[in-house]
């Protein structure tokens, strides 16, 4: 028996400032057909698929930046591609800037992604853990990378879904960069993890790891996926996005690590894989048998502790 399905990974090209939600639906809507054709039942989009990457520049106070964000999903903007998905038959990941209002009437702001399934039903939301960048306007930056002014982390940590025949996780790219994510994951059993990011070539804290960005972006969610027995599905917001050259190079990678599907443009670009779920524990039951070969008795460290102290 064989838990087969198709995977399809959205890679966007460039959002400029000033488009509108109607003409990245239209990008998204032309993705959606696409996938169709690959016969893709799951198609993942970036990080913040609506908008441009707005966190490259600073206002004072993020509420004028609403208009990047959606206090429902589906809303207005995004309805017809939900309903054309549904339609269809193909589940789909879409991050987006998410605000929620609280009881108390306090608005929050997430970086979020809803997984939709291939019947138009709602799998789960997941809002990053991992926020990088910084608060404050940094003036000695070409360009702002202000995740932490716009975005709280999200307050439920890694969840993972039985859906598509199997058990999915969500992370946003920073998140990717942290093997708990994978680990949190993968004690939760999943076999999928879809992850979207939009990562400026240049590193302003250290520019001399740019021309490692995309050797780093593989690197971890290839880790990710062999440590944790499972497919990692990576997908960019790339290409000269308002002057900030950013990584493409989305992949599909197996539980072996192997990049089994890769993007080969800066642009909007589909790439799919049929993978087989049951393929998860050629390494689930072997090598990464969690149950008999993990040791947490050693590993207290890893959640007691923040940052490292090393011994005096
Ligand atoms: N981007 C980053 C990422 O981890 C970053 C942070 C910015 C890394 C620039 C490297 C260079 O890919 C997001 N959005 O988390």
């Amino acid at each position: 028996m064989s838990r087969r399905l198709t995977v399809g990974a959205g890679q966007m090209g460039p959002i400029a400032r000033d488009e509108s939600k109607s003409e990245v639906v239209d990008r998204l809507m032309a993705m959606l057909h696409e996938a169709h054709d690959q016969g893709v039942d799951l198609l993942v989009y970036p990080e913040l698929a609506m908008t441009t990457f707005f966190p490259r520049w600073f206002v004072e106070d993020p509420a004028e930046f609403d208009h990047y964000y959606h206090r429902e999903m589906p809303d207005s903007d995004t309805k017809a591609l939900f309903d054309e998905a549904s339609r269809l038959g193909i589940g789909f990941a879409l991050g987006y800037a998410e605000i929620e209002t609280d009881d108390e009437g306090v608005d929050h702001r997430y970086n979020t992604y809803i997984l939709m399934d291939g019947e138009g039903e709602m799998v789960a939301k997941f809002r990053k853990v991992h926020i990088p960048g910084h608060a404050q306007y940094e003036p000695w930056r070409k360009f702002q990378h202000a995740e932490r002014h716009y975005f709280e982390p999200g307050p439920d940590g890694f969840g993972a879904w039985r859906a598509f025949g199997g058990v999915v996780g969500m992370a946003i790219c920073n998140d990717r960069r942290w093997p708990e994510t994978y680990r949190v994951l993968g004690l939760q059993g999943a076999e999928l993890i879809l992850i979207g990011y939009n990562t400026p070539l240049h590193y302003a804290p250290d520019p001399t790891q740019n021309a490692l960005s995309g050797f780093h972006n593989h690197l971890v969610m290839q880790a990710g996926a062999y440590q944790n027995g499972a497919y990692v599905v990576g997908v960019a917001k790339g290409g000269i996005e308002e002057e900030v050259d950013s990584l493409a190079q989305s992949v599909i990678i197996a539980p072996s690590g192997q990049i089994i599907a890769q993007a080969v443009t800066t642009a909007d670009e589909v790439i799919s894989a049929t993978i087989d779920l049951d393929f998860c524990d050629t390494y689930k039951k072997t090598l990464f048998n969690f149950d008999y070969y993990r040791m947490p008795e050693h590993y207290g460290l890893v959640t007691e502790r923040t940052g490292a102290i090393p011994p005096s």
